[in-house]
């Protein structure tokens, strides 16, 4: 297969800020038109009664150069007057409501997105076409894609009794991202929802000639999509042209508990405990170079190894990797 980067098709499985990293540096080497975004909804929630798609708007904000960079989520330059508005709710509001959740900010900007998607879903929108009509908003040139129309939620089972609730109890994905810090620790993670969910993208991706596993959390970002009826599936039938790049550099998260929950989890938190969760659906894997030593043991697992710099600090190292990246499925790259 002669990869072109002109027309060659890749999709990329998506969560929020590496992710959205990697597609910005995927932009540099290979046409935008040529590339969609799978992107993780299972972070989805309903928050101040607004519908909330926060991976979704990290790729879009991200690849309109909008991102607050330091915050990884929302818009640069924002300001935050109705959050400071909402305050004076919060103590008249009665106990068990949920209005006016102080915890989880939304940014003046931001909340036109926010106000636009609820809009849009109250009159019977898809997911899909939301999403299309917020990247055309943006001037984003890739397709964003949510990974299904269907609603799936991401569940957190806690593993003892903390400050979110009692062991056993399952919480939802934003409470223990945002409200807890993910502080908490996790005894099990559930994709609700994903069993019955219709994945969007399947065609698409028998048809790339690259799929790309994001440089996201295994777990609860990979790991929603994976969920959804039929997709495992396909990835495995098309594992040769499946790639991933390892989200683990010295057995630690660049960004978020991606660690911790896969120990948690009983996963090893290293390139090679990755590469095991991916070795079904993947033929490749690339991780960095700190991880060098574990090239051997991660091709005894059956999956290719490639060492390179995997920590996209700058766009010119997200454009090498991603030239790395579809170069190692078209067998080119040693
Ligand atoms: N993350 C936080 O840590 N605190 C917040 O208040 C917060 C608000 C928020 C609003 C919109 C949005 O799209 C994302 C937001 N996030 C916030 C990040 C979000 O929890 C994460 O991006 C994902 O769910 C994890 O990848």
């Amino acid at each position: 297969m002669v990869f072109n980067s002109e027309s060659s098709s890749v999709v990329v499985l998506a969560g929020g800020v590496g992710a959205a990293r990697f597609l910005r540096g995927l932009a540099l080497v290979h046409n935008p038109k040529a590339t969609t975004a799978l992107v993780n909804t299972g972070d989805d929630t309903v928050l101040h009664g607004l519908n909330i798609s926060p991976d979704i708007d990290t790729v879009i904000y991200t690849l309109s150069e909008a991102i607050d960079q330091v915050r990884g989520w929302g818009l640069s330059n924002e300001t935050w007057r109705a959050m400071e508005s909402l305050k004076k709710y919060v103590d008249v509001r009665p106990d068990g409501s949920s209005a006016a959740p102080e915890w989880f900010n939304l940014g003046d900007q931001d909340l036109a997105t926010h106000f636009y998607r609820t809009a849009r879903r109250s009159e019977g929108a898809d997911a899909s076409q939301i999403t299309t009509e917020i990247a055309r908003a943006w001037k984003v040139a890739q397709r964003v894609v949510p990974m299904t129309n269907d609603d799936v939620a991401t569940l957190v089972e806690l593993a003892h009794d903390c400050q979110a609730g009692k062991a056993g109890e399952q919480i939802s994905f934003q409470e223990y991202f945002v409200k807890y810090h993910h502080n908490v620790a996790v005894r099990a993670i559930y994709f609700k929802g994903a069993q019955t969910a219709k994945a969007n993208c399947l065609e698409e991706l028998k048809q790339a000639e690259v799929i790309v596993i994001a440089p996201s959390n295994p777990i609860v970002s990979i790991g929603p999509i994976r969920a959804l009826n039929g997709m495992d599936n396909l990835l495995i039938t098309n594992r040769d042209k499946v790639v991933a790049i390892s989200p683990i550099v010295g057995g630690l998260a660049l960004k978020g508990p991606a660690d911790r929950m896969l120990t948690e989890l009983g996963h090893e938190s290293s390139a090679l405990g990755v590469a095991r969760l991916y070795a079904a659906i993947a033929s490749t894997i690339i991780i960095d170079n700190v991880d060098a030593e574990l090239k051997d043991a991660i091709e005894r697992e059956g999956v290719r190894c490639i060492v390179t710099n995997t920590v996209m600090s700058d766009q010119k190292i997200a454009g090498e990797l991603a030239l790395t990246t579809l170069n190692s499925v078209s067998g080119k790259q040693k």
